[in-house]
């Protein structure tokens, strides 16, 4: 299915902290986000999210610390292209936080983050997040800041 993009989306926090980049360019420019991006062609999922945290924020996670808690489906008005991103959280990392060409990253209180510079879907499953829940979702949006509809159930439903 060529107009399916797989992405990924991790959230590393330390105590009540979560640490998010600033995205200096390209899609969500200017929001602040979990770090991640396109999954290369061939590449496993996980280790496409450990690669995608190194080169944004210069941390390194063992793929077995990456923790899959939702897939999400983003379709946008009058675009084929359908993304499936794969969100993980992780509490094991090593190194040091490092600014990248992409991403100017930033510890905020993990029950304070800046909703109103996130994209809109966040404020809608991020307290998923903070509650350890697993859960699939699908969101129509149009254009990047108007949510038509979506749908939220469980990790395991079919
Ligand atoms: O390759 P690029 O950096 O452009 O990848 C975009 C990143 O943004 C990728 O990690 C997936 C993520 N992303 C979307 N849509 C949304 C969204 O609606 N909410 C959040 N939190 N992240 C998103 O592509």
């Amino acid at each position: 299915d060529s107009k399916r993009k797989v992405m990924t989306l991790a959230f590393l926090s330390r105590d009540d902290e979560v640490l998010l980049g600033l995205k200096k360019r390209g899609l969500g420019e200017g929001l602040w986000n979990g770090f991640g991006g396109k999954v290369d062609p061939g590449e496993d999922i996980v280790d496409a999210a450990v690669r995608e945290v190194k080169e944004e924020c210069g941390l390194s996670v063992l793929p077995e610390d990456m923790e899959k808690f939702a897939i999400i489906h983003f379709e946008f008005v009058d675009d084929p292209v359908i993304l499936e991103v794969h969100v993980f959280r992780c509490t094991k990392f090593s190194g040091a936080v490092e600014e990248s060409e992409e991403m100017s990253p930033k510890w905020f209180p993990r029950n304070n983050v800046p909703h109103s510079q996130m994209w809109r879907d966040d404020e809608v499953w991020y307290p998923l997040y903070l509650s350890g829940t697993k859960f699939r979702a699908y969101f129509l949006f149009e254009g990047y800041t108007t949510i038509l509809s979506y749908i939220i159930r469980d990790f395991y439903d079919h």
